[in-house]
């Protein structure tokens, strides 16, 4: 499991918006959001470098946690 602080996603639309590009960046992962943790976390990848990128491309802040 990799797990992304993502201090700038707020609202649900930010969670709507981080989960659809990770999505498209990966379709069989599994993406779960803590969102008053400001927390992301995704199963299923092979490595967090493709999914941080997706998550900046979008405008946010990605913090991957170990
Ligand atoms: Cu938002």
């Amino acid at each position: 499991m990799i797990e992304f602080e993502v201090k700038d996603m707020t609202c649900n639309h930010c969670v709507n918006t981080i989960t659809r590009v990770i999505k498209e960046t990966v379709p069989s992962a599994n993406v779960g959001v803590d969102l008053s943790a400001h927390l992301v976390r995704v199963e299923g990848v092979p490595n967090a470098d493709s999914i941080e990128r997706a998550i900046r491309e979008v405008g946010y802040t990605p913090v991957l946690k170990s």
